[in-house]
């Protein structure tokens, strides 16, 4: 209480002060450390000596300090640190089933075959000389929600959603050279981690929008995102999007692989029948700021968050900032690309009294992201992976903001 106060108190005489008053401290203090009072700490006048020259490779300013929360397996993006649309790669969210392999770039290749008239391999520069695409895109792992903890930032309720530009052939541009047999309705994508990550996909993907791609915001993949090769299926679940891409295999039928068998299945009503190859994430949306852990002041805060739809654009965010009862338009942010990360904003004058702040996304489908009851009903309890309920953030009158509500059960 105290130490805002003071903060306050400091803020209003730092504005007070006159141009000419800051002159004429800076020239009285020629000689001395030149210093001006920031917040009570004496800071050092950067404008008294040149700064650092130009650098090989630069880093974050050190009072900037956004992390992902490396465990075993994964690490989450901190959704509540970024300001755009756009992940930056070394934040954007891993997840290993057999760690990240080292790949030399000129050993590297990648071999397609089965039900093909040709088959080829593929060098890292083979692929780098058909012509290169760039899409915007967003991936999601099937199993981004975690629920319970009040104390949970938006980077742990749905941190396993990143967004980059990436590039890289048309996996149709490939399969141009290679031909496929007429016969071919699925296509196998293995990685050559240790975890050989292997999942089966319809062939429609490869001539719709699948593409091999070897570079993310305009650079090399990051090691843990698929360097050298991915593949990069826009929309569909996380998991199929293979990394360390060596191998694509042409078949008349789905390979039935781990991945798509025991896992990314999701048991429906009493679990004695299974959702399988659901691979489109469907539209959902998250409000990163104002979120836990943060503390508020009653007054006008912009509401702003991800929305986001495997199926295509997004087309509306409603905001509630009454636990749901009404609901408003948010504003998007321009470009709102398909299957992508769009900004939402909205104002909201928050009176001091407890609030229950959510948003909910629509695509152009039409369709509508639901509750986590709307969830279960449809799912059933044992359903584990695509989870994409309506979340929210509570305040009361301390200002703190918590995740989950009561009334939505999450
Ligand atoms: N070869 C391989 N590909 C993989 C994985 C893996 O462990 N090995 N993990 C999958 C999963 S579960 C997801 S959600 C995405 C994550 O991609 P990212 O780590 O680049 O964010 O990669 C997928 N591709
Ligand atoms: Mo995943």
């Amino acid at each position: 209480m105290t130490k805002k106060k003071q903060s306050l108190t400091t803020s209003q005489a730092r504005k007070r002060l006159t141009r000419r008053e800051l002159l004429g401290r800076a020239v009285g203090a020629v000689g001395v450390a030149a210093v001006v009072p920031v917040n009570g700490q004496q800071a050092i006048d950067t404008t008294r000596r040149p700064g650092r020259g130009p650098s090989e490779i630069d880093q974050r300013s050190p009072f900037v300090t956004p992390r992902r929360d490396p465990s075993a397996t994964s690490s989450r993006t901190p959704l509540q640190d970024l300001r755009g649309t756009i992940t930056p790669a070394d934040l954007h969210f891993e997840r290993h089933h057999g760690g990240v392999p080292e790949i030399d770039p000129d050993r590297y290749e990648l071999l397609i075959h089965g039900l093909v008239d040709r088959q080829t391999v593929f060098s890292l520069a083979d692929l780098k000389r058909f012509p290169s695409t760039s899409r915007i895109c967003f991936l999601e792992c099937a199993g981004n929600l975690r629920r319970g903890n009040p104390e949970t930032p938006p980077q742990m309720v749905c941190g396993l959603t990143s967004q980059t530009e990436w590039t890289g052939v048309m996996l149709s541009t490939l399969l141009r050279e290679t031909g496929t047999k007429p016969n071919a309705t699925w296509f196998l994508a293995e990685g050559q981690d240790a975890a050989v990550m292997s999942r089966s996909i319809p062939i429609e993907k490869a001539f719709d929008d699948a593409m091999i791609v070897y570079a993310q915001n305009g650079d090399a993949l990051m090691p843990g995102n698929g360097y050298p090769v991915r593949l990069l299926l826009p929309g569909f679940e996380g998991n199929s999007s293979v990394k360390w891409l060596r191998r694509i295999e042409f078949a008349d039928r789905p390979f039935m692989t781990r991945e798509e068998t025991s896992k990314y299945t999701d048991p429906l009503g009493d679990g004695s029948i299974s959702r399988q190859f659901s691979f489109v994430m469907d539209a959902r949306s998250i409000i990163t700021d104002p979120a836990y852990p943060r503390v508020i002041e009653p007054g006008w805060h912009e509401i702003r968050g991800l929305a986001w739809s495997g199926r295509g654009r997004i087309t509306q965010v409603d905001v509630s900032t009454d636990g749901g009862m009404s609901w408003h338009p948010a504003d998007l942010q321009a470009p709102v690309l398909s299957k992508a990360h769009v900004r939402f904003r909205h104002l909201w004058h928050w009176t001091g009294s407890p609030a229950e702040i959510m948003s909910r996304a629509i695509d152009e489908t039409g369709y509508v992201q639901p509750t986590w009851e709307t969830l279960r009903l449809v799912r059933g309890p044992w359903t584990r992976y695509h989870q994409n309920p309506i979340t929210s953030w509570t305040v009361g009158e301390n200002g703190r903001m918590l995740f989950g509500s009561e009334r939505l059960q999450i």
